[in-house]
């Protein structure tokens, strides 16, 4: 395979790996090692099949069954019925579902349709973003935990603990977070899902917040995807955290969805009917 580099801190392309193909224990060792090592992976892959990047996906972890209905592949799509996170609107940046302990590792995106107007995915480098902290900010963040909790809205608005519903799932993390993946320290701030540093009134907690967020979404902190049809990106969700800008009126946009777990224990099913019922409610709702 032949492996050249997206972005200073975040990202390689890979060419000459046939994905149809089951990968064999060396370069399934090879991809965990170029996976740890830059954070995201880029494909170009005509016509991949649902089973091309599932098998990709499980060198690198157990394949989540997120919709409950074993297809182990969601669509995020502003042109299906069955599509998630479908409104044009602006996505905060995040990492998924760090709202559970522990979140997930290894997301992927495939490209299937895309608007003629570019329909970028931005991705922070959360192990850069902690490097780049003031030695002061850093200090001060040592040991602490923050809540995370999602409020069933989508990534469209940050949730708070005192409006969010009671039943709206949350987790504490440490906000310098041990990454199993990559084997680094990563800073676990992110704009939609992060709500508090756990007993920080709520001025001092907002101000490390805003400072945490100038580390992460400096344009030399970001790499940015423009997607060309076929295209298959994989990253480390901790350690590179993603968003996207409004998308562009009109414009099929749909990426095909498969995510992974190191842990087979937990199991995450954020798109499953009764899950997509509570996001509809919440919209309605708003
Ligand atoms: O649509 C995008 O670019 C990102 C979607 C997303 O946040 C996700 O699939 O987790
Ligand atoms: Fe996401």
């Amino acid at each position: 395979m032949d492996v050249s580099k997206l972005s200073p801190s975040i990202g390689v392309l890979i060419e000459g790996l046939d994905l149809e193909l089951p990968l064999d224990e060396v370069a399934g060792a090879e991809l965990r090692g170029l996976l740890a090592a830059h954070h995201l992976l880029l494909f170009r892959a005509e016509a991949l099949s649902p089973s091309g990047q599932i098998g990709l996906l499980s060198c690198f972890g157990h394949v989540l069954d997120e919709r409950g209905d074993g297809a182990r592949h969601v669509f995020v799509s502003n042109n299906r019925p069955d599509g998630v996170l479908g409104l044009g609107r602006r996505l905060l940046f995040h990492s998924d579902c760090t709202f559970a302990d522990p979140p997930i590792s290894v997301l992927s995106l495939y490209a299937l349709e895309v608007p003629e107007h570019p329909s970028p995915t931005l991705f922070a480098s959360a192990i850069g973003a902690l490097r780049r902290l003031s030695p002061e900010l850093r200090a001060r963040l040592e040991g602490e935990r923050a809540m995370f909790l999602s409020g069933f809205g989508g990534g469209y608005e940050r949730y708070f603990e005192e409006s969010a519903p009671v039943d709206s799932p949350r987790a504490v993390h440490p906000v310098i977070y041990d990454d199993p993946v990559s084997g680094e320290q990563v800073l676990m701030i992110d704009e939609l899902l992060m709500d508090r540093i756990v007993g920080w009134d709520r001025v001092h907690s907002e101000e490390a917040r805003a400072e945490a967020h100038r580390s992460l979404y400096a344009s030399d902190n970001l790499y940015v995807h423009h997607w060309r049809l076929g295209d298959l990106v994989v990253w480390n969700n901790v350690a590179v955290q993603h968003g996207r800008p409004a998308l562009p009126d009109g414009g099929a946009r749909t990426l095909r969805r498969v995510a992974a777990m190191r842990s087979e224990a937990a199991s995450y099913t954020a798109w499953t009917a009764h899950a997509l019922e509570k996001y509809a409610a919440a919209r309605d709702a708003g």
